[in-house]
């Protein structure tokens, strides 16, 4: 069942990581992105959706300036800045009530976001990206979220040998930075550099890809691995995806970054109670 852990977090309460799922909802302040076709590019209706989002039950607003989508064109850092600062300023203005992470591989980008109020970063490199992003998190001192994304892979390899090594290499440069033992969430990095099947395996099993009891961030809402099995675009994979996040929560996920709040919390819901008992007073 689910490991148990708490996550400090600067200026506020910590993150408990359980039985309780958490939702992190997707804020993508990108033209070019995918799912939300740059609609929330302006800063009123990106900080709209943050809103409604929080409104829906979201416990976590991931803040995002570079699509990571296959094909999509990588963004300068002062681009990048240009797109986040702006709604993390205005989302902290607001007083807003939930931690904000960033998401960024980008070391400038993660502690510019930080010293504006985010208090996680969300590393798709997971920290082996650039030597700087650990020092940034220690000294800062905020968790992060260190995705599997290796690139040029063996995949004449088992990817959970892959992903055993990989991660043991981020827990290590965690560790060589001084962040907190507390400070590390994994995520299998569904989609990245992944064929089909081994999307569904990792589904079906991610914990054995983890070299220890870390917290574990699930991120699959819309992408193709629903989509190239229903045959179906982005807008048309909320059935898939929350089937997905409660394979993903029964199978040991704590975190589940998705688009569509309010279903996937409702789904994570039942999923607990069905585990562990609906809450005492019900
Ligand atoms: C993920 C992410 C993910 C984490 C994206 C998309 C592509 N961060 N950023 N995990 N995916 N931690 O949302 O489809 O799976 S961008």
């Amino acid at each position: 069942m689910h490991t148990t852990h708490t996550i400090p977090l600067p200026g506020r309460a910590p993150l408990i990581l359980g039985q309780t799922p958490l939702v992190m909802g997707i804020l993508n302040v990108t033209p070019d992105s995918f799912s939300d076709g740059g609609q929330h590019n302006l800063l009123d209706s990106a900080l709209a959706h943050a809103r409604q989002m929080i409104a829906e039950g979201a416990d976590i607003i991931d803040v995002g300036g570079e699509s990571t989508r296959p094909g999509s064109e990588p963004v300068g850092v002062q681009e990048e800045l240009d797109r986040v600062m702006p709604v993390i300023d205005a989302l902290v203005a607001d007083g807003i009530g939930v931690p904000l992470s960033i998401d960024t591989y980008k070391p400038l980008v993660a502690d510019q976001a930080i010293q504006a109020g985010a208090t996680i970063i969300n590393d798709v490199h997971g920290l082996q990206g650039a030597p700087q992003m650990a020092e940034v998190a220690a000294l800062h001192d905020v968790p992060v979220i260190a995705m599997h994304w290796q690139k040029d892979r063996d995949t004449t390899r088992p990817l959970f040998d892959d992903m055993q090594d990989y991660f043991t290499h981020s827990i290590a440069l965690a560790e060589r930075a001084g962040m907190g033992r507390d400070g590390l969430i994994l995520d299998p990095g569904f989609g990245f550099g992944k064929s089909l099947a081994e999307n569904y395996q990792l589904l079906a099993g991610f914990l054995a890809a983890c070299p220890q009891q870390f917290p574990i961030l699930i991120g699959t809402s819309r992408k193709s691995m629903i989509g190239k099995l229903l045959d179906n675009t982005p807008d048309q994979r909320l059935a898939g995806t929350i089937a997905t996040t409660v394979l993903g929560y029964i199978n040991g996920g704590h975190i589940f970054r998705v688009h569509d709040v309010r279903a996937n919390r409702d789904a994570l819901r039942v999923a607990q109670a069905t585990l562990y008992g609906p809450p005492a007073g019900l």
